[in-house]
């Protein structure tokens, strides 16, 4: 039993296309609470974030928009994130990937007062490894993965509390790099398992590998799910489609095998973009995501004892 904490972050600003704004209260009404209360966890919903202020911030890259609310949305969710964490597993409701900014800094500040590591999984199309320097977009969901890793580029954001070293972040279902970002992760010893990985090995092999690690430094989990990192063909939700995606069962695996880990401590659900959505099937597969992560199986079996 898990003591789940729903925190809704409906960032909208660091992308162009609106509607993930609406991404929290779509996430309720597919029935999250309900799904992990079901699998006999208890469930806390701390309603949605709201950052109280914007302070005028500048940067020297004319393509950046929204960066004085995506910076207040950084310090508000943050302090959210550092606040859940020692109460129990926070589930973070986008909201445009951008949330993350503030997420995994709220994670990464509790992991360094726990004294514990912290490792990133990263599943997304999209490497999310553009600095404010070097987005060409001017997205600034592109870049949250580059901030937690402590990458150049980021001065008018706060400092990242405790950036994440590369060989403790692991990227799955990536099929979409921009150059600037190919350049900088290849400086980093960041496991990048693009999809052409996935199409030789499959998602469990490398996915136990990285778990493996995990455990054996008793480090905390961060989870970052990118609807774009399923195929667009079960998930049409997403702002940012790319072919070529995860399968419904590799996404499942993926979960499952998340859930057997024990290992998970926390969790985003991001680029739901519900006004693009076709009946609400993206938000109840995400719902469906979430409870294979939270324990729901067919049948138990020793399939490997972690
Ligand atoms: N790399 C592109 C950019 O920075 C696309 C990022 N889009 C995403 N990331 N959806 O997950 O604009
Ligand atoms: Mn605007
Ligand atoms: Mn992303
Ligand atoms: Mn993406």
């Amino acid at each position: 039993m898990t003591h789940c904490i729903l925190v809704g972050a409906p960032v909208d600003e660091g992308q162009r296309r609106a509607g993930c704004l609406m991404g929290p209260a779509a996430f309720r009404v597919a029935g999250l609470a309900r799904t992990l209360a079901e699998l006999g966890h208890t469930v806390e919903d701390r309603g949605d974030v709201a950052p109280t202020h914007t302070r005028d911030q500048t940067c020297a890259n004319p393509a950046v928009h929204h960066l004085p609310e995506v910076i207040a949305w950084t310090e508000a969710l943050s302090a959210a994130a550092s606040a859940a964490m020692p109460d129990g597993l926070p589930i973070f409701l986008g909201g445009d990937h951008s949330l993350s900014l503030g997420t995994v800094s709220g994670v990464a500040a509790h992991a360094k007062a726990a004294d514990r590591p912290l490792f990133v999984i990263w599943l997304d199309a999209h490497s999310d490894f553009h600095s404010v320097r070097t987005t060409t977009s001017g997205n600034l969901h592109g870049t949250p993965m580059a901030y937690a890793a402590g990458r150049a580029g980021f001065e008018p954001f706060p400092p990242f509390p405790a950036p994440v070293p590369g060989e403790n972040i692991c990227m799955f279902g990536i099929r979409s790099v921009d150059p600037a970002e190919h350049a900088s992760l290849e400086e980093t010893e960041i496991t990048v398992n693009d999809m052409r990985v996935l199409d030789e090995l499959g998602i469990a092999a490398p996915l136990r590998a990285f778990l493996d690690r995990v455990r054996a430094q008793n480090g905390l989990l961060h989870v970052s799910l990118d609807v774009d990192f399923l195929d667009p063909s079960i998930a049409p939700a997403v702002g940012t489609t790319v072919p070529g995606g995860a399968t419904f069962r590799e996404a499942h695996l993926v979960c499952e095998l998340l859930h057997e880990s024990r290992l998970v401590t926390s969790l985003d659900l991001v680029e739901l973009n519900p006004f693009l959505d076709e009946r609400g099937r993206t938000a109840k597969l995400m719902v469906d995501l979430v409870g294979s992560l939270m324990g729901r199986k067919v049948f138990d079996r020793p399939t490997r004892s972690f």
